[in-house]
């Protein structure tokens, strides 16, 4: 077998976003797209010789042939071991466990998440460094700017490599170890969360419906809520992986998860409903006829912590990132721990875990994770949701109206605009911008301008600045209008418009979110001038 050098020159747009580079699958089966990438990602990370490197994915059309084709580069390039998921799939939390597991020197994971797949679809890749998490920016960077000036790659002229049992062949001098893409995940779990007290539960009665959305939760899922919990067979629900995810969107929300709104709004509804996204990283909770918000979720998380094996000994902090409502903030104030505010993105929470300086994570994008790996982890936040029904013997509803009733209830709903023409959106972050200096001490609707800014961040473990991460309306209630634009999509531009509010008054903690914001959404409106500029009257999603 002999390793080829091949000559390429750059594609332009090789720049990773929020996580990883994601863009249609046309894009990535050009000649050389995938490969300039992947050589990137190599020359930039500087693995010494023999490394080893885990590689999985969600399963998505053209995981397979790529899965190949990064193994074949990594035999070229040095590395003496990678760990590959069975089948090529790992999910993200899983493939975050395995390297710090097996101290590998990292990983790749080709996913792009909630993006619909199939051919027509999106596919991603991105590189986790050796703590388990997403790269950081200074190392996304580092892979851009050698994408492109890239002009030659290397790969390994070798047959296709068996992945589909566990066992060890090679491939030249390098190893590929093929592992079970579950057992040490599963382990992990049963390490962290109290089983015997979710199994109880569950053999008392009560009945939970989880979503996989034929994406890559569903062997896990089902191993762990159906065999190690005992959960009745078909308790989990489209539980075959699909390439193209069944033609639906594997996005956890009360839009795109609508098989399973439908059934814990309807009628003989299970107790608990949760779904997860395309690469297990996501999740939704749900009681019966009753949503969870993500925000909510962590700060109820926090609260309940210590319920919770794994956490027994209290936190030591918890990081939110900025569009995230303040809910956790409370709960952090009245555990007199501190709580960080980070940029969108999970790659902004490794260094706080690395450092100690945080427990829990979380994001309004229905993002929830620990320190028990470095990444956000859909499965784990149910498991932790099902361990606190367990202790407190309450269902999910009375868990958070009494959370409210003792914190206050930060009124939370997020608007997302998708596939807007790119222009359109910059023109509104545009306008946005140059509002900034009028806005400060004016009244919008009924509320008075505090501030108004664009996020930026600096990370107090390595002092790295993060700028322009979302532009935040601050009112002197408290309450407050941030927009940002996407940066996973791979359409046109998503604009997104969180919005928030703090609500005391234990009378008003039934009122629908959309309602009480109602004057906050056309606050938003106006100042960004949203229906003008993009010509759209309602958002895609609501949340
Ligand atoms: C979105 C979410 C962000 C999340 C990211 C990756 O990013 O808002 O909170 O970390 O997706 O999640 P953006 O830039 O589109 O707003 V996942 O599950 O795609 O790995
Ligand atoms: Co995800």
């Amino acid at each position: 077998m002999t390793v080829r050098t091949i000559s390429t020159t750059p594609f332009s747009d090789q720049k990773p976003g929020t996580s990883g580079l994601r863009k249609k699958v046309s894009v990535f089966r050009q000649p050389r797209y995938l490969e300039n990438f992947v050589q990137s990602i190599f020359d930039s990370i500087a693995a010494p010789a023999g490394a080893t490197l885990v590689l999985g994915g969600d399963g998505r059309y053209y995981n397979r042939e790529a899965i190949q084709v990064i193994l074949k580069m990594a035999a070229a390039n040095g590395f003496g071991r990678v760990l590959v998921g069975q089948g090529g799939i790992l999910s993200t939390p899983a493939a975050s466990c395995v390297i710090r597991k097996y101290r590998t020197f990292g990983g790749i994971i080709l996913s792009a998440s909630h993006n619909p797949g199939g051919p027509d679809g999106d596919f991603g890749i991105k590189y986790n460094v050796t703590n388990g998490g997403p790269a950081p920016e200074k190392v996304t960077e580092a892979i851009f700017v050698r994408s492109k000036t890239i002009a030659e790659y290397r790969i390994l002229d070798a047959p296709d490599v068996t992945l589909d049992a566990p066992g060890e062949t090679r491939l030249g001098e390098m190893a590929v170890q093929v592992i079970d893409p579950v057992s040490d995940y599963a382990e992990l779990m049963e390490s962290l969360f109290d089983f015997a007290a979710i199994r109880t539960l569950l053999a008392g009665g009560f009945r939970l419906k989880f979503d996989a959305m034929h994406a890559v939760t569903g062997p896990y899922a089902r191993e762990i809520i159906e065999m190690r919990l005992g959960a009745p067979l078909g308790s989990v629900m489209n539980a075959e992986p699909l390439p193209d995810f069944g033609g639906g969107h594997p996005d956890p929300n009360l839009t795109y998860a609508h098989d399973l709104v439908e059934i814990v709004y309807g009628p003989n509804a299970p107790d608990f409903g949760a779904a997860s996204d395309g690469d297990g990283d996501r999740n939704m909770i749900l009681g019966k006829g009753f949503f969870v918000t993500p925000s909510d979720s962590l700060a109820v998380m926090a609260a309940n912590a210590i319920a919770v094996p794994g956490y027994k000994n209290g936190l030591v902090g918890i990081a939110r990132s900025m569009p995230t409502s303040a809910a956790a903030d409370r709960v952090a104030q009245a555990l007199g721990i501190p709580c960080f505010e980070t940029p969108t993105g999970w790659k902004f929470f490794g260094n706080l875990m690395d450092a100690g300086k945080v427990s829990l994570c979380g994001e309004e994008s229905f993002g929830t994770g620990s320190a028990h790996v470095r990444e956000k982890d859909g499965l784990w936040a149910v498991l932790f949701w099902l361990n606190i029904v367990a202790a407190r013997q309450q269902s999910v509803e009375q868990i958070v109206r009494e959370h409210w009733a003792r914190y206050g209830r930060n009124v939370y709903s997020r608007h997302d605009y998708e596939g807007l023409p790119t222009d359109a959106a910059n023109g509104v972050m545009r306008l946005l911008h140059d509002s900034f200096g009028s806005l400060v001490g004016t009244h919008l609707g009924r509320r008075k301008v505090l501030f108004c800014d664009d996020f930026s961040y600096t990370d107090p473990v390595d002092g790295s600045l993060s700028q322009g991460q979302g532009v935040r309306i601050g009112f002197v209630d408290g309450s407050r209008i941030v927009f940002r634009l996407s940066g996973t999509g791979t359409e046109g531009a998503t604009l997104r418009i969180y919005l928030e509010a703090y609500e005391p008054d234990v009378s008003r903690h039934h009122l629908d979110a959309q309602g009480a914001l109602a004057d906050l959404i056309e606050v938003a409106l106006q100042v960004s001038q949203l229906k003008e500029r993009t010509g759209r009257n309602q958002p895609t999603v609501i949340t």
